[in-house]
């Protein structure tokens, strides 16, 4: 389901339905603010979301959509923060910034199409068939950008335009030698070892949750091919994954363009506030989403990765009403 705050909205809300005309997926769109029409906003989540798998939250300003949707729900909820003002940034951080027990997964400012392909990544993860289309429409990608620089070349047509000889250099065999154990669900990366404290409380909420993780740290910079390699070995055999970088975050950029499963990303706070680590972690291209949490936020990212398993799963659904009920929130499970 799309939900905006505005039929203001539907400019961004329209990338996203184009996707699911393109994926052949099923949705429904509907408008309502959460600070203007707060009732009908609680009575569609509570009452008429039955068979949907995830909400796509579309809104500006003071973007309270989102939250307040994932607050009424279990089903996992996607912000697409809008360009009305300061540029968008006032709309991403109200939604990325949620408090804990209600994960919110954002998107960059205006990428309402990433939000759809991350809706599609979710659905897949329990769809055959949608999976071998996202990793189809992923090899399609090479086609259309190798046509798009032929195209640009002929364009420019410059005299002293050369093209470079292509050399066939020998590819090192990398053996990143980690190994997965059999049962993992959803691997844990992360960057370095500063951040071990938000990598302990997302495989803590995962036990909680009856949810099979482990965790490895891999600097997407230092070893970036012992990174790619493992990606690569391991891809068929996780749910998701969970990243926690920090600085410029090119942990996250490198997972999302291996896979073309769910990839949760936790900012973290070293310089600047996390303000560099959130921006590059959400600000992806169109194609490749970053499910990107609130700062530090490790426990809400789990909880959102326990949304995902719940659409499908009775047993993590009901350890993961167990413990919001602990949270204390008042929330309408429905
Ligand atoms: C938000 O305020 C909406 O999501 C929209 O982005 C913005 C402006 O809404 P309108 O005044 O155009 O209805 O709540």
């Amino acid at each position: 389901m799309i939900l905006l705050g505005s039929a203001s909205d539907y400019k961004v809300a329209q990338k996203a339905v184009n996707v699911f005309e393109e994926m052949n997926i099923n949705y429904d769109l509907r408008v309502a603010s959460a600070h203007r029409t707060s009732e009908r906003l609680k009575e569609i989540i509570k009452n008429e979301t039955e068979g949907v798998e995830v909400i796509i939250t579309i809104a500006g300003l003071a973007a309270h959509l989102p939250g307040v949707t994932a607050s009424l729900t279990t089903k996992p909820v996607i912000a697409v923060p809008v360009d009305v003002k300061l540029g968008g940034i006032d709309s991403l951080l109200s939604s990325t910034e949620m408090q804990l027990g209600t994960p919110v997964a954002t998107m960059g400012i205006d990428r309402g199409d990433n939000a759809a392909w991350l809706a599609c990544q979710i659905i897949a993860c329990n769809d055959e068939n949608l999976k071998n289309v996202l990793k189809e429409k992923r090899f399609a990608y090479n086609a259309k950008i190798q046509k798009s620089e032929e195209e640009l070349i002929e364009k420019i047509a410059g005299k002293n335009y050369r093209r470079t000889e292509r050399s066939v250099v020998e590819a090192e065999e990398v053996n990143s030698s980690l190994k997965l154990n059999p049962d993992t669900n959803v691997l844990i990366i992360s960057g370095n070892y500063s951040n071990m404290e938000v990598v302990r409380r997302i495989i803590q909420t995962l036990d909680t949750l009856k949810i099979k993780s482990e965790y490895k740290v891999i600097s997407a910079t230092r070893s970036p091919e012992k990174l790619e390699s493992f990606i690569k070995d391991i891809d068929d055999d996780v749910d998701m994954y969970v990243a926690v970088s920090s600085l410029s975050t090119i942990l996250t950029g490198v997972i999302v363009s291996h896979t073309t499963k769910p990839v949760i990303g936790v900012p973290c706070t070293t310089r600047l506030f996390g303000i560099d680590s959130l921006l590059s972690m959400i600000e992806m291209p169109p194609g490749v989403p970053t499910a990107t949490m609130g700062l530090d936020a490790g426990e809400n990212a789990a909880l959102f990765v326990g949304r995902i398993f719940a659409i499908y799963d009775e047993n993590i659904r009901n350890e993961l009403v167990k413990f919001m009920k602990t949270l204390h929130r008042n929330v309408y499970y429905d």
